[in-house]
Formats: C-alpha cells, structure tokens, sequence
C-alpha cells in the first residue's frame, strides 16, 4: 500500500531493459552481482534483494522484476510458482518466499499503531536505499533528475527532444517510469539513448529500490546525466526519495495556473518548475503570471522556465540549466568529458 495514497502499491513491478539489445546476453546476471556489490556498500546486502530476480523471454528481451510486500504467494512453492506474466519459471533460492519477505511483522495490536508502524518501516528503508543511490551516483560522478509531474504534462516529449538536442554534449541514461507499456521508453530509444521502462503495475510512484534495479540494468556510464522520469502523479512521487541530485517539476499551461497551490507538497520539494506546452498560451484562458505567482507562493527558492517542446521556447534556458547543474556537481566528470 502506498504511504501516500494508500492505493495497491507495486503488487508486481517489472523493470525491462530496452538496451538490452547492445549488450553481451552473458553479462546479465554477471552484471546483477557487480552493481549489487558496488551501489550498496554501506547496508552489507544485496540493495535489490531477494525480491527482485531476472529471466530472459523467447523473444530475447530481458525483464528484471519484483513482486511488492503486499502480493499474495500465488503458489505454495515459493521454488516454482506462476507470476502476472504469462509465464512461469523456477527460482534458484529453494524455499525462499520472496513474496513474503519484506512483510513487516505486526505485532501491535492497535490498527492505527500498525499503520503507522508499517509506513515508518517502508519510509525508512526507502531512504537507506535512496542514499545508497546517492552514495553511488557520487562516486560515479553521475547526476540523477528526478522529473516530476501529473499524467500528460510533458515529461516523455521534453526528454526526448532534450536527449536530441544535448547528444553532442553530454551522455544521458533513462529510467522511465510508468504503470504499464513500454511507450515511453520505445519514444526515448528511438533517440539512441540507454533506456530501462519500470512497470509499477499499480503502483503509483517510483522508489529507491526500482532505481537501484533500473541502474543495474542501465549501468549509466560515470560522467553521465541519468534522468528518472516519474510516474505521472503530482501526489505520491514527492514523498519518495530516489537518491536524485535535484526535483523537477513540470506542469502545463492545459492544467490551470493553480496546480502548485492544489498539491504543494510536489512543487514545494523541487529545484526547478516547468511550465509546458506554452506553445498553447493563444488558445487557453491560462494567466502565465498567476502560475508563476503561484509557484513562487509554495517554493519561493525555486527557478521557473516557461517553454515548449514544441515550438523549442524556452528549451535554451531549460538546457543551460541542466548542464550548469551537472556541471557543478560533478565537475570532474565534466572534465573527463571536456574533448
Ligand atoms: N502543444 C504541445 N503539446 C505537447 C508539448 N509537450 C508535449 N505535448 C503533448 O502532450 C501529450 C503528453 O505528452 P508526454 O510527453 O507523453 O507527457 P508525459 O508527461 O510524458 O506523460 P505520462 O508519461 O503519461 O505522464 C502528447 O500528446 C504530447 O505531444 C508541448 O510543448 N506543446
Ligand atoms: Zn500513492
Ligand atoms: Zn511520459
């Protein structure tokens, strides 16, 4: 259950890495066992654990999964069960139920205690793993983005054009989070760019341990910009930290100026609000200065860039920002790169 929502969180998650293609097919599991050893150093386990584990379809792709705490065992053999995907395969750690692992133990008796019990508990192992993911992306002179908005706002389109724009300058990983399909991730591969899709299934955000999984697919390479599109939801996402050097924000001007004043709890958290799509401004009773009015009411720290992925309005700042913000926090990277 989310801590925020309170919906279904995650009863199954699935990581698919749509880069498989350009990598040896041996080196997938031999890759799951570095990047466990050197993301998570300081927790002495395995940051994915038992719950998550990897297999190959017929068809060659590769998908990375979870089931959440909450899934029910859907076999009573935890070595050989069936999973939501049409398929079944065996497990290599007999008598382990992965399923039940991560159930926190409710002892009290009082049901509020209890809820309160369990959301501490997931709050807390997030941000273990979430600094974890900090810890590594430093070390690797890696900038995490954590692009946030409600469904629609632009988040795929702007990724896209900006992974084009930028390809020159600056390498780009992808972790592109959605409920379900691989649309997002087929818009960014398109561009030539490193892109894993996580499938949260009913989960309504994206959590520390699905970036820890997606970058073990991913490797994003040391130096490189790794942009973490959120599921769209302007609730959820900002309660969970991924391990991200900054927050961005976006909403558009087709949602009304209010948006920050209606869930500040989003655009409070972040460095950066975009406004989108003002390519649109003609046609919609939209006030641009009431929007940014508004914004400046909930976070007044943070910048604000109008623009469209459209027309290309605004793209300029939105990019001389990006890279100042990589810049200064991974300046040696930068200048490994510098040619
Ligand atoms: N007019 C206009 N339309 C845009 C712009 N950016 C995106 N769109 C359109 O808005 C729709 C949603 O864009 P996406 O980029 O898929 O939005 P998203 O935030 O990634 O959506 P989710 O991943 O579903 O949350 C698409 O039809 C885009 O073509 C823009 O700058 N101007
Ligand atoms: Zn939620
Ligand atoms: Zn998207």
């Amino acid at each position: 259950m989310c801590v925020t929502c309170g919906c279904d969180e995650g009863a199954s998650v699935t990581i698919t890495n749509l880069s498989h293609s350009e990598r040896p097919q041996s080196n997938l599991s031999q890759n799951k066992l570095t990047q466990s050893e050197a993301i998570d150093p300081a927790l002495g386990h395995s940051p994915i654990g038992s719950d998550w584990h990897s297999h190959q379809h017929p068809d060659g792709s590769v998908v990375v999964h979870r089931h959440g705490p909450a899934a029910p065992s859907p076999s009573p053999s935890p070595a050989h069960h069936h999973h939501s995907h049409p398929h079944h395969h065996d497990h290599p750690q007999a008598g382990l139920d992965h399923h039940l692992a991560d159930r926190p133990s409710l002892t009290a008796t009082d049901p509020v205690t209890q809820t309160l019990h369990l959301e501490a508990r997931l709050l807390d192992k997030n941000n273990q793993l979430a600094a974890a993911n900090r810890q590594w992306f430093q070390t690797q002179g890696i900038w995490a983005l954590n692009l946030m908005s409600g469904p629609g706002a632009g988040k795929t389109t702007l990724l896209v054009k900006t992974l084009t724009d930028l390809a020159d300058r600056v390498s780009f990983a992808v972790i592109e989070g959605d409920q379900a399909t691989l649309n997002d991730a087929e818009r960014v591969r398109a561009t030539g760019c490193p892109v894993v899709q996580v499938n949260t299934g009913t989960g309504c955000h994206l959590d520390a341990a699905m970036v820890q999984g997606g970058c073990q697919q991913l490797q994003p390479p040391p130096g490189s910009i790794l942009a973490i599109e959120n599921v769209g939801n302007l609730v959820c996402p900002a309660l969970f930290d991924l391990g991200e050097a900054s927050r961005v924000g976006i909403f558009s001007v087709t949602e009304g100026e209010d948006k920050p004043l209606k869930y500040p709890h989003l655009f409070r958290a972040c460095d950066l609000v975009l406004l989108s799509k003002i390519d649109l401004l003609p046609y919609l009773p939209f006030d641009l200065d009431r929007a940014i009015a508004a914004v400046k009411q909930v976070n007044p720290k943070a910048r604000i860039l109008p623009l469209s992925s459209l027309t290309g309005e605004g793209l300029a700042d939105w990019y001389d920002w990006l890279l100042a913000q990589r810049d200064r926090a991974c300046p040696v990277a930068t200048a490994d790169l510098a040619p």
